[in-house]
């Protein structure tokens, strides 16, 4: 029998001795589940390890009793149990903190007692047995007395290795199974982390044996029942056998010790403050059992910009304690290191690599981090790459480096996560084939072989940095006798930094499953990172995951990608969508809309980002040299950062062709460098990446090049707006707090999709002076221009990019000290407060600026949106009013990158259904807030009944 879609691999599962087992028969077709009296809540367990367990060691399952008609009968034992498999939960609200592992009891289920117990008393064992107990998946007589409220599941044997004829869950590794269960056979392949679930009858007592190869995958085996048990499957009986694909399945966090975090979108670090470790590591424990739930084994807990100064004595202590805390989860601590550390820490007068004595210093460190972190994982490097020093200073080669590192780990059993993201950040643009997309197989390729055995090549998904859209990196077929991990971005730096929907698991399982064709034969990458292709025993994948304070990525769905990340490298062959299925199961409700619509939402968020953003392999257009976050086309030209896509007015894309390019196609094995080399061949997705092309040239659609990027955009914003209306669809069966919450998310990302669909259609339809087809690009009915306004107090600016603001321009209200040549001579005055009836007042000595026009459309009811600049540094206040009468109220305090109006923080608030005639006015206040001045782009009146009206 195989088992299919189940985890790590189909494994064949033998059969097992038939006089332990019977196959469950139910005796009742008609059973309901009865709501129980008084009901409450059960007592959390504010730590995964209270000081002891209960000890219970009879724990008789006398309590097995449901109501029906009216009467209590009990239940045969073995119907029970399968219907504790086979109940659905009930819509279950998040609480970020707890994210997918929130366990509530529900008022719709029965919960009756059932006993769990270990084989074992290793710590790993012990989570297990306290994850089981915390998840209230048992059941509890809710009749014989109403006011027992006692967990569900019950710790019921405390003597470790004692078989008896008690426990309804019984776990246990491997050796400790057999020797209890001599009759059972598991058999398979096997690894460390993998597990078997499966069931015996034993006496007429039915039980779910969760076996693991090791302690760690008996917890990995709790948790994938637990999984199983809240998606509300029926399964018992049971018979599930996983082996994790990759031994490397890490998260990087890219925390430094002040507390700050590269790249991180939710607040503060859990691990550091103040130049130290954090005192309060609670989070931390919390985290290690998020990640432990989906398999992930390794946490690199620091910046791969390294702070040197955590490699020393005192940090290391420091650092012990952060290991202390994951280590019940089976998460070994890792760090990234400086290769400059034996100069800059150890006080030597070299870092060279080669040097006897950095080599020496670098094995009495590791010497030293393994006598206080005995489990400790290894180094991760980042070197030669954005400033960072590196072994080139000595002309030393990245292996050199890696090696010695190796060298000083290889005795504790540590690897060494070497960075292939070196590349050089002042490359000519003039020089057609200077290519930053070439660095890695260029740098690399070479050095194949030259590693040491425990050095691993840890590769960003794509040759550039995390863009919405890139080819695979052509280094994963470039190095057949070098482990490889595969580096991909869970924190959203390049889409849409968690404000935006960006359901990552489609993108990365793109990566995966893409067929490199190395030495021609199949060669997908999820298989050469598995070591399937070249057999290379280390491998994996690596995600950044930039987890904060803020309820680990600060946005509710964004931890969908947290959590697709560790099932992807638990086991690659699973779809997204199954992932999204199961992760909105137990994170949002198991009510099958809500599932159908959240897994779609999810599913069409990364194609719509896509669209919006970057389409035809253009990349994210955004600003690369600052936020990373809205649009900005030129930051990436003419400088030396190589994120070139040459756009001119005549054409777009990165020529990287070996006949005519950079030659960075040629890098791939021959029959996708062939597939690539041509504009006929290559998939639209990827065109402009490989290809520079004229306006006009067709896709294989017919669509000419720039019709699809004016298509694109405005589909891509017109999905972002459907995603609120998917949630709004949904809300009665979402926790209020947490739909309220999404809800605004997705109308800010609604409204900043269309600051992206009119920053890149207006910036390439002045630069190829090509008309939309269909009519959109540069005309905006319904809209009226902020610097078009009667404005008192605001003064016109220039909006830099000049694509970010509608026409180029906006208005900007002054502080008291800015010379307003504008206001010269006219007598007025902006920094007045107006009267409290024109909406919210400004404080003494601020100003209050205005833009009014006056509408000239027809008579209707209208839905006004404002466009205007969020700054950094303060909470402008503005009011919209029509006729005199404040509509709305609101303050810009989200907190978005930049001081200055642009695409980062022009933001959209829209008011419904306002009436309007000919001959009113509409008029916008603004009270300026530090280095908020209140920039107003525009306003735009479209229909409530949707139909934009002719001004
Ligand atoms: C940690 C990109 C990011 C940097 C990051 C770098 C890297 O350039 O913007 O913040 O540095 O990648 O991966 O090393």
């Amino acid at each position: 029998m195989l088992q299919k879609n189940m985890g790590g691999r189909e494994a064949p599962m033998p059969l097992k001795k038939i006089d332990l087992l019977r196959k469950l028969k139910p005796t009742s077709s008609n059973w309901v589940p009865q709501v129980p009296r008084n009901w409450g809540p059960g007592k959390p367990l504010t730590s995964p390890h209270p000081p002891s367990q209960p000890s219970d060691p009879l724990c008789p399952i006398h309590s097995r009793f449901v109501r029906m008609g009216g009467k209590a009968r009990p239940l045969p034992r073995a119907l029970v149990f399968a219907l504790l498999l086979a109940i659905p939960l009930a819509a279950q609200a998040q609480t970020a903190d707890q994210a997918w592992l929130k366990y509530e009891k529900t008022t719709d289920r029965h919960i009756f007692s059932i006993c769990v117990r270990s084989l074992g008393n290793s710590t790993l064992q012990q989570s297990a047995v306290q994850e089981l107990a915390r998840s209230h998946l048992g059941f509890e007589n809710p009749l014989d007395d109403p006011s027992n409220q006692t967990s569900s599941l019950r710790i019921c044997n405390p003597a470790p290795g004692i078989r008896d004829d008690i426990g309804d869950v019984i776990l246990g590794t491997l050796a400790e199974v057999r020797r209890s269960y001599p009759q059972l056979v598991l058999a398979g392949r096997s690894g460390p982390g993998a597990f078997w679930l499966t069931h015996v009858v034993e006496h007429d007592n039915h039980k779910i044996i969760v076996a693991g190869e090791d302690d760690q995958g008996v917890l990995y085996g709790a948790f994938a029942l637990i999984r199983r048990l809240r998606q509300g499957q029926l399964i018992y009986p049971i018979e599930i056998h996983e082996v994790p694909a990759y031994p490397i399945r890490w998260v990087d966090e890219w925390d430094n010790p002040d507390g700050s975090i590269e790249r991180g979108y939710a607040g503060r670090s859990i691990f550091f403050e103040g130049g130290n470790v954090s005192d309060d590591l609670a989070p931390v424990s919390e985290y290690g059992r998020l990640l432990a739930s989906v398999g992930i084994n390794g946490l690199n807990v620091n910046n791969v910009n390294a702070a040197p100064q955590l490699i020393d004595s005192g940090h290391l202590r420091q650092l012990a304690r952060i290991a202390d805390a994951l280590r019940p989860w089976g998460v070994r601590l890792a760090m990234s290191v400086a290769i400059a550390s034996p100069q800059t820490i150890g006080g030597l007068k070299t870092y060279d690599p080669l040097d006897p004595a950095v080599k020496a210093w670098w094995a009495a460190k590791a010497n030293e981090i393994y006598t206080l972190i005995p489990d400790f994982a290894g180094f991760t490097v980042k070197a030669d790459s954005e400033g960072q020093p590196g072994p080139a200073s000595f002309g030393r080669t990245p292996a050199d480096a890696a090696n010695t590192l190796a060298a000083a780990l290889a005795p504790h059993g540590g690897v060494v996560l070497y960075r292939a993201f070196v590349y050089n950040h002042h490359l000519d643009w003039h020089d057609p084939k200077a290519d930053r997309a070439r660095a890695a197989y260029d740098i690399f390729h070479p050095l194949d072989g030259k590693f040491a055995a425990n050095v691993i090549v840890q590769t960003k998904e794509g040759p550039i940095d995390f863009q919405v859209r890139e080819p695979v990196s052509p280094l994963f077929a470039g190095l057949e006798h070098t482990a490889q991990a595969m580096e991909v971005q869970i924190t959203q730096e390049y889409t849409g930094q968690q404000r935006h929907l960006v359901y990552l698991a489609p993108m990365w399982k793109g990566v995966l499953d893409t067929d490199l064709r190395a030495n021609s034969q199949p060669s997908p990458v999820k298989e050469i990172l598995e070591g399937k292709t070249f057999h290379q025993p280390l491998g994996g994948l690596v995600g950044v995951a930039g987890i904060g304070r803020d309820r680990w990525l600060r946005s509710p769905l964004a931890l969908a990608n947290l959590y697709a990340f560790g099932r992807l490298a638990w086991n690659p062959n699973l779809s997204p969508s199954e992932i999204a299925d199961e992760w909105t199961r137990q994170t949002i409700s198991t009510n099958s809309v809500v599932v159908a619509t959240v897994e779609n939402m999810l599913m069409q968020s990364w194609p719509a980002y896509e669209r919006y953003t970057g389409p035809l392999g253009l990349q994210t257009l955004t600003d690369i040299t600052g936020s990373h976050y809205g649009p900005n086309i030129e930051s990436s030209e003419r400088n030396g950062w190589g994120q070139w896509h040459d756009a001119d007015a005549l054409g777009v894309g990165k020529d990287r062709t070996v006949a005519t390019g950079s030659g960075y196609a040629g890098q791939y094995p021959p029959e996708l460098a062939k597939i690539y080399e041509s504009e006929e061949t290559t998939p639209d997705d990827l065109l402009l990446f490989f290809h520079h092309l004229p306006y006009t040239y067709k896709l294989h659609d017919g669509k000419t090049v720039i019709q699809y990027l004016y298509d694109s955009h405005y589909q891509g914003a017109a999905q972002a707006a459907e995603f609120v209306k998917d949630w709004q669809s949904i809300q009665p069966q979402i926790d209020p707090s947490l739909y309220t919450d999404v809800l605004a998310r997705l109308e800010y990302q609604a409204g900043h999709a269309i600051v992206w669909r009119d920053a890149v259609v207006q910036y390439f339809f002045k630069l190829s002076g090509i008309p939309d087809a269909k009519g959109r690009a540069g005309h905006f009915p319904g809209r009226l221009e902020a610097e078009d306004a009667r404005l008192t107090g605001y003064q016109v600016i220039d909006v830099h990019p000049w694509e970010d603001a509608s026409r180029g321009k906006a208005v900007s209200c002054p502080t008291p000290t800015q010379n307003d040549p504008a206001m010269k001579g006219t007598g007025f005055s902006p920094y007045v407060n107006t009267p409290k009836s024109s909406g919210a007042s400004a404080p003494e000595g601020m100003p209050t600026c205005t833009a009014q026009w006056t509408w000239t459309g027809a008579t209707g009811r209208y839905n006004i949106a404002v466009q205007y600049f969020d700054l950094e540094g303060g909470a402008a206040k503005f009011t919209l009013l029509v006729n005199g009468q404040p509509i709305s109220n609101w303050t810009a305090d989200a907190s978005l990158p930049s001081t200055h109006p642009n695409g980062d923080n022009s933001t959209r608030k829209t008011m419904r259904d306002i009436d309007l005639k000919a001959g009113d006015t509409i008029q916008v206040n603004g009270i300026p807030d530090g280095s908020d001045r209140a920039a107003l782009d525009y306003i735009e009146l479209t229909s409530a009944g949707n139909a934009a009206p002719k001004p």
